[in-house]
This record gives structure tokens, sequence and C-alpha cells, in this order.
């Protein structure tokens, strides 16, 4: 059996009844976040949560529970479905009311959702790398809000897959802004380039957490965007995200990186993430 979230209550999945009115299913209306379970417990899920906030507030929308409430329900979620590593997915929509773009009244109640999933590490990918392509950055001007509107993304990730690659590049015009669903690295003469975090891209938690390995590993960051060649002329390039941590890119539309092989400033990368990973409570 298994549990979902449904506003402040953790109830069989089963009984989670979605309105077709839900603005989240209409207008995909929302904001979500995807917390990391390792051993049983939850990564960063205080970072995740506060961005959760910073979502919803930049959308308009004041999600009516505590920050500790949340985390309570969160915690109570992964303790009912026993999940060791994998995910929390959840989601709260400006919920259900007669199909009209403008906001409803005070009478329509946010709609919070949420899930687990159990999900190995992709340790394949930590040793071996991915492929990853170049699509045309066509989403809308505000990547920093972690909204439920995800076609430009869908379409992104679906054309990288269609090319056997795991990860879509993203760039407007020349200037490469981050993956589909993470965020782009680049390593160069000893330091690493990531795009500022501003309206373009969605700041990562991982890519928090990356920088301050980076900085404890003595790797300086430049927190400035590449274009296109200067990220095919990188040493190392790498995508994170909550579900990839550090995966190292080792081609890009057949440019290949470091003879095809992750890089050694990856691979320190690589092992100070894995030293901030919880080692669990059920370990
Ligand atoms: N950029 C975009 C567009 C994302 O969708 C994500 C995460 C990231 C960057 C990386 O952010 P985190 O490091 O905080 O995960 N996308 C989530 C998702 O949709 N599935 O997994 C992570």
């Amino acid at each position: 059996m298994s549990y979902s979230l449904w506003n402040d209550q953790i109830v069989k999945d089963e009984e989670v009844v979605v309105n077709k009115e839900d603005r989240g299913y209409q207008f995909g209306d929302g904001v979500y976040e995807v917390v990391k379970v390792y051993n049983g417990e939850l990564f960063t899920a205080e970072e995740h949560v506060d961005r959760f906030y910073v979502s919803a507030e930049k959308i308009r929308m004041t999600i009516p529970y505590t920050k500790d409430k949340l985390h309570q329900l969160l915690h109570q979620l992964v303790e009912k479905n026993k999940v060791e590593t994998g995910h929390v997915y959840f989601q709260i929509t400006r919920g259900a009311g007669a199909r009209n773009h403008v906001f409803p009244g005070d009478e329509v109640k946010p709609v919070l959702t949420g899930n687990t999933k159990e999900n190995p590490r992709p340790v394949a990918n930590f040793e071996n790398g991915v492929k990853a392509t170049f699509v045309e950055d066509v989403r809308w001007l505000r990547c920093d809000i972690k909204s439920l509107n995800l076609l430009g993304a869908v379409l992104a990730k679906q054309e990288a897959q269609e090319k056997g690659c795991y990860e879509a590049i993203l760039h407007r015009g020349e200037t490469v802004t981050e993956g589909s669903s993470s965020n782009i690295y680049g390593i160069k003469d000893g330091v690493l380039y990531t795009h500022p975090a501003d309206n373009f891209i969605l700041n990562g938690i991982t890519r928090q957490v990356i920088i301050k390995c980076a900085a404890e590993i003595g790797l300086p960051v430049k927190e400035e965007a590449m274009t296109k060649a200067q990220l095919l002329a990188m040493d190392e390039v790498i995508v994170s995200s909550t579900t990839s941590e550090v995966t190292p890119i080792v081609e890009v539309d057949g440019t290949v990186f470091g003879g095809g092989k992750p890089g050694d400033w990856t691979r320190k990368l690589q092992v100070q993430f894995d030293t901030k990973i919880p080692k669990g409570i059920r370990a």
C-alpha cells in the first residue's frame, strides 16, 4: 500500500480526488518541488521547502500551511511509504474553480498533493557520464520559478531522448542557460562556470550544494553564462539536479570531453558531494 500527501493529510493513494476544474490541470497554475531521500532521510529539505514558498510567492499564491507543518507532512509521507532511496514530489495549485484566467476568490483554496518514489542513485551515469544535445530554450522568462508549466522542458527533453541523449542543454541564441530539468556547468583550466542565478534559470538546490563543494575542494566558481562555443571548448561538462546529483556529460552533439571519461574535477566534486549525503537512520 502506498500513501499520498493531500492537503494537510497523509491518505491512501486511491483516496486522493482531484477536480477536473483544478487550475493546475487547466493552466499549470501552481508550483512544485522534488526532494531526494537517501537512506530514509530527506536531503536539503529546508532549502527545497524554502524555494517552494518563494516560488508560490512569485506567482502570488499563499500556501495555507506553515513551513513546519509541511516539513512534518513530508517526513510522515516518507516514513509511511518506507522510502529508502528515492524522492518526494509535491506540488500546490491555485485550486479548483470555474475556468477563468483571473485568480479565483478567497473561497477557492490551494490544493497540495505529493507522493514518493523509490529510485536508486544513477551510479552508472556517475561512472560513465552521459550524452547531451543543444536545444533552443523557448521557455518563458521566469525560469527562476519552479512552475508546473513544463511544456518547454517536456519538448526539449523529448527531443534529447529521441537523439539518444540524457539531457537537453538549453540555449537562448548563443547563450547556454541550463538543462531541461537540470543545471549545466563547464570546467576550463581549473575554473567552474555556470549561469548566474537570475530569471533565465532555476537556482538548483544541487547547484547551491555544488558551489559549496567547489569552494571546499579549491575549485574557483564563476557564475557566468557560457556560449555554446565556450561550452564545447570546456575540459569537463556537468549536469546536476536533485536526482542527477553530479553527472558528467562526456559528449555534446559529437564533441567528446576528456576522451569520453569523467574528468578529475568532476570526480572530486562527486566525492565531495557524497560527503553531504545523509547516511540515514535505516543504514
Ligand atoms: N533547472 C530546472 C529547469 C529544473 O527543472 C531542475 C530540477 C533544476 C534546474 C535543478 O534543480 P534542483 O537541483 O533543485 O533539483 N528539476 C526537478 C525535476 O523536475 N525533476 O527532478 C528535479
